[in-house]
């Protein structure tokens, strides 16, 4: 099982993760590694923060002469706005940020100073959670599998993405642009939406979707709650900081299309031996198991709760109501959220992928993959004979 655990302050020294169960004999490449991380910290709409830090991974542990060992992968990602931090004395912060989980983190932990909350609630944790979905997608890759994203719409302005665009496109459209449009024509109003959030001193929030492609089918399981893999990634997409919502696929709009119109009918090609779909409606997943089509993950991100303009609040110091104070913020992260849903989307589906093949190492799992069941005829007989339950 691939699991991970990180640590760390967003302005305190480094982040460090530990990733556990990635397979022994996979090929890390360092630089490509360090691009995913470089991916993240592009978008129009960060604050200042992301001119200070250049995330770039020290891997200590877990991975010798560029190979994985099967062992525990320790990563550390220094935080360089820390050099500033570690020397300046910090003005106490009392006055929760509605949105934020300032005031919830010390109804929790009984903090008498609300920055305690901030420091480890803090979006800064989602380098980390690249680092190992950069080495996640390096593992998917080993078999073919591709994990990208863009974003769908900031605010009001959307990308009207035409339903055959084809994700190799929308993905090279979106990498070209600091708001990850995959739409060209839609980049400016993307922009301006973002532009006109800055001069109102607000924060705005958006839809971003992840697309796996070359997802087998039968990762998942639909015997069990906590195996259904579209349930998985709905959490793990889901547990981003200030992602609201998850759908899979066009789950929401689908509820306004009758079922006769909605399923993904099932055809034969390739002489009458594969069963195809020539729609996706379902987004990759029948009863929590991948169908082999693109798998589809959309969130939503809410406006990112620092506000430059004040907010009413309390002073839990004196007890009196009172406005918020501001702290250098992000005024729009969807485009980066997106790279962080395409880790968190690799993260989930390697486990996926490593639970059905098992193995503890690369060349254990990939003849295991060549022989995975397909939707195929001859993949699939059946016994046509009338039967009854027996149960004992
Ligand atoms: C964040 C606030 C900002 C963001 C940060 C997340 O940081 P700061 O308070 O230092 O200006 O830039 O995100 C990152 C540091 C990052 O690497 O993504 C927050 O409060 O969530």
């Amino acid at each position: 099982m691939i699991r991970f655990l990180t640590a760390g302050e967003s302005h305190g020294p480094q982040l460090t993760t530990i990733i556990e169960g990635v397979p022994a004999g996979l090929s890390l490449d360092l630089n490509s590694l360090n691009q995913q991380m470089a991916r993240r910290q592009k978008g129009y709409g960060s604050g200042g923060r992301m001119k200070i830090e250049r995330d770039r991974v020290q891997v200590t542990s877990g991975v010798m002469n560029g190979r994985t060992t099967g062992s525990p992968i320790a990563i550390n990602l220094p935080n360089l706005d820390y050099a500033k931090w570690a020397e300046r004395k910090i003005t106490p912060i009392t006055t929760p940020r509605p949105g934020h989980a300032d005031l919830t983190g010390a109804v929790k932990y009984g903090y008498r100073e609300l920055r305690l909350s901030l420091e480890r609630a803090s979006a800064r944790e989602t380098a980390a959670r690249v680092a190992v979905g950069a080495i996640c997608k390096q593992l998917l890759a080993q078999f073919g599998i591709q994990v990208g994203s863009y974003v769908v719409s900031i605010g009001d302005a959307e990308a009207a993405i035409p339903p055959d665009m084809p994700y190799a496109d929308r993905f090279s459209t979106a990498e070209k642009n600091d708001l990850r449009c995959p739409v060209e024509t839609a980049v400016d109003k993307m922009r301006q939406q973002v532009r006109a959030t800055m001069e109102a001193k607000d924060t705005v929030g958006g839809v971003f979707e992840v697309a796996a492609l070359n997802v087998p089918a039968g990762l998942g399981s639909h015997v069990h709650w906590d195996r259904r893999l579209d349930s998985l990634l709905m959490w793990s997409v889901g547990s981003i900081q200030a992602i609201k919502g998850v759908e899979i696929g066009t789950a929401f709009a689908n509820t306004r299309l009758p079922g006769s119109q909605l399923h993904d009918e099932i055809f034969l090609a390739d002489n009458g031996q594969s069963l195809i779909r020539r729609t996706n409606n379902s987004g990759g997943f029948e009863g929590g198991i991948s169908s082999g089509e693109p798998i589809i993950v959309r969130a939503a991100m809410k406006p990112i709760a620092t506000v430059l303009s004040p907010r009413r609040s309390v002073n839990l110091a004196d007890g009196k109501e009172a406005e918020t104070v501001y702290e250098r913020s992000d005024f729009t992260a969807v485009p980066r959220a997106a790279v962080v849903g395409e880790a968190m989307t690799a993260i989930t589906l390697a486990n996926a992928l490593v639970e059905k093949l098992g193995g503890d190492s690369i060349a254990e799992m990939r003849p295991r993959f060549d022989k995975l069941r397909q939707p195929r005829l001859d993949h699939l007989p059946m016994d046509n004979v009338e039967w009854s339950f027996q149960f004992s």
